[in-house]
């Protein structure tokens, strides 16, 4: 790994997100209210996809060449000292973000009229180490790792990879899923049937809207149609060398990396875990 690791309530991020800018501190002192909506994944899981559904919701059904950052604001971002965000305190209600903490460290209102939203994407873990490295090998010139893809898989496993193990953060949000403001969704769902979950968020949201809304919304936010507004998801730090959010956007593309025995270790080290537990992915 090239970068440096932060940990912030014990949680591994960038240090270039956290270093001497007291995130720790903003966490402690960021005051939630009551119509905030963050949206939450461990990173590539699916996190951009439901920024955009999102904003869309918001606003009708509308669409906008905006960097989505500066739309739905990236929380991790907002003490990282080259951030182009707009500053997430002051902006004005409903604030929509996004962000990859656990359950253990995101902001949570005081009392119930602060209580806010948080939406919780979760994917396949098999596809998300494949997404991960492939992002991460491009970020190799700031924050990545430049490594063969097995050792990624391996610190993935062991829950050395930024926000820390994937296994922890999905169940750690999956306990909370019957909570009345915790929304828990599956990117193979999305994936599956889009107006289902659309129409689910809409409603999570209390912002129903026509079927004729809704459609639009979800054709705009096929893989295909978001592709086509690329501009939008480039990480936010104006160096065309760093990656776009937006990659492949399928389920079990895992199958061209992994060997048998990667798979095996999944299913041992992550999969076995969740038995019991209720949760269940797909995987192609
Ligand atoms: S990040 O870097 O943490 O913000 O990544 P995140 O946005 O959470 O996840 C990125 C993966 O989501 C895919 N994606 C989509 N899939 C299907 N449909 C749509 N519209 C869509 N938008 C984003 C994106 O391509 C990444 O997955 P991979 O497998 O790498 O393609």
């Amino acid at each position: 790994r090239n970068s440096k690791t932060s940990f912030v309530k014990g949680v591994r991020m960038p240090s270039v997100y956290v270093y001497k800018t007291g995130f720790e501190e903003f966490i402690d002192k960021f005051q939630t209210r009551i119509d905030d909506v963050f949206i939450v994944g461990i990173p590539r899981s699916g996190t951009t996809w439901l920024q955009e559904i999102t904003w869309q919701i918001y606003n009708g059904g509308k669409t906008s060449s905006e960097p989505i950052g500066h739309r739905v604001q990236f929380f991790d971002e907002a003490k990282y000292l080259g951030t182009t965000q707009p500053d997430i305190t002051t902006q004005p209600s409903p604030r929509l973000m996004k962000t990859h903490q656990p359950y253990h460290t995101i902001p949570k209102g005081a009392s119930d009229a602060t209580a806010c939203k948080y939406i919780y994407v979760a994917r396949n873990p098999k596809d998300v180490v494949v997404s991960y490295y492939k992002f991460e090998s491009k970020m190799a010139p700031l924050t990545g790792y430049s490594g063969p893809f097995e050792f990624f898989a391996k610190m993935f496993l062991e829950g050395k990879t930024f926000w820390g193990s994937w296994l922890e953060h999905v169940l750690g949000w999956w306990e909370h899923r019957d909570d009345s403001n915790v929304l828990f969704l599956k990117y193979e769902d999305l994936k599956e049937d889009l107006l289902s979950q659309v129409t689910i968020i809409a409603d999570f949201l209390g912002k129903p809207l026509s079927e004729q809304v809704l459609k639009r919304i979800v054709k705009q936010c096929s893989f295909d149609e978001m592709a086509k507004n690329s501009e939008a998801y480039w990480m936010m730090t104006q160096d065309n060398k760093l990656p776009n959010f937006l990659r492949k956007g399928q389920v079990g593309g895992w199958k061209e990396h992994f060997t048998p025995e990667l798979s095996a270790k999944f299913e041992s080290e992550f999969l076995s875990k969740l038995e019991g537990s209720g949760l269940h992915f797909a995987f192609e």
